[in-house]
């Protein structure tokens, strides 16, 4: 297990690498080209420029997200080939810069969605959440207009203002696509794309769709077990996996995480760990990371991802705004970096008590699991 955490470079994050580095436990960061047009290929001059500044930094870059799958390969359109040649040639790429794993996810038209940036929680704290009927209420649009108008100034993944131009006409599209027709379209993707990514040694995890229910009339199929056993079983390899996203498929009240880490630990390449507290069904506010700040249980999951063998990477995911912080929206410092430690803190004390030695490794880990199991 690598814990680390998401970073924007080219000066399009609050956070610096310095204070990162400074942040107990944390190997390495997930990063991504939020500048370059979706669709086009990411060079390998990019990546080594990248890779030279984060490992300078004391920093590894194992971990690519976002890397986001152009609308018309999800659409099926017959330029998707084009796109799909430009994907697999960027894994390739990103392979020769030592990348390991790649988030991506197949969401149609609109990649996350919230009523709210940045709702004030009781504690005077904020946080990002969504009340269904606030969402439905408002058009596509107005959504979009509101999160990109509360980003603080930084780029928000997968709400680049070029893919969301086009924003009514994708969703009028999905509309007269099925749901076994868009499953069909992601079985192209894989056929074409896992092959190489595993020829290369990446593993690609899938970020389930968030929230995992249908919105504007758009099919979402990454959202429970029965999804996900259907998705891994569409190209069985160990290049094919998920992004376990506790928090997106948390929301879901009908999910079981820690059961769903259990199944499927060892297809998961990367998890985001955080918490999510609901008022009803649908409406949920992003909370604190600690079991009791929401309705998750941060150690069962944990404990499943341990006991299942995962030896992918770990990131806290959207921290809370706290002590007066101002950044991109769920990427500040603050309550990440308590997040990590909190999440670093269950893993030991799994990892200690497990009996098994340890599979934990990353920066500040690799010398604590000598001896883990003698202690019992
Ligand atoms: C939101 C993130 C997502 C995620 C992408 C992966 O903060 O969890 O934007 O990075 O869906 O492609």
């Amino acid at each position: 297990m690598k814990m680390i955490l998401r970073w924007f470079p080219y000066g399009d994050d609050s956070v610096t690498l310095q204070q990162i580095r400074q942040t107990p436990g944390i190997s390495g960061v997930a990063t991504c080209f939020p500048n370059i047009p979706v669709g086009e290929v990411w060079q390998p001059d990019m990546l080594a420029a990248l890779k030279e500044e984060l490992n300078g930094a004391g920093l590894e870059m194992e971990v690519i997200e976002s890397y986001n799958v152009h609308e018309d390969i999800k659409k099926g359109l017959p330029s998707r080939d084009r796109y799909i040649e430009n994907y697999i040639e960027s894994i390739r790429n990103m392979a020769g810069a030592g990348v390991k794993c790649i988030c991506y996810n197949f969401m149609p038209a609109l990649d996350w969605a919230r009523s709210d940036m940045a709702r004030e929680l009781p504690d005077g704290s904020r946080a990002l959440s969504y009340r269904h009927s606030e969402v439905l209420a408002k058009t596509p649009q107005a959504i979009v207009d509101s999160t990109l108008g509360k980003s603080e100034g930084f780029s928000l993944p997968g709400w680049e203002p070029e893919r969301l131009r086009t924003i009514a006409e994708d969703i009028e599209f999905y509309k007269g696509m099925d749901e076994e027709t868009y499953w069909e379209h992601l079985r192209y993707f894989l056929a074409a794309v896992i092959p190489e990514a595993e020829r290369c040694g990446v593993r690609m995890g899938i970020h389930p769709d968030d929230p995992p229910w249908p919105i504007y009339g758009l099919p979402k199929i990454i959202c429970d077990a029965r999804n996900i056993r259907r998705f891994l079983a569409l190209h069985d390899s160990p290049a094919n996996g998920l992004t376990l996203c506790t928090g997106s498929l948390g929301s879901n009240t009908g999910n079981d995480i820690p059961a769903i880490a259990a199944e499927f630990a060892g297809r998961i390449p990367f998890a985001h760990i955080r918490n999510v507290k609901h008022l009803a069904e649908r409406d949920f506010d992003e909370s604190a990371h600690l079991s009791a700040c929401g309705d998750l249980d941060m150690f069962a999951i944990v404990r499943a991802l341990h006991a299942g063998g995962f030896d992918g990477y770990v990131r806290p995911d959207h921290g809370r705004m706290i002590w007066g912080e101002k950044a991109r929206p769920g990427y500040g410092l603050y309550d990440r970096a308590i997040g990590a430690n909190y999440l670093l803190g269950l893993w030991e004390a799994v990892d200690k008590t497990s009996g098994a030695g340890g599979n934990a490794s990353g920066a500040g880990a690799a010398d604590k699991t000598s001896g883990a199991g003698a202690q019992e």
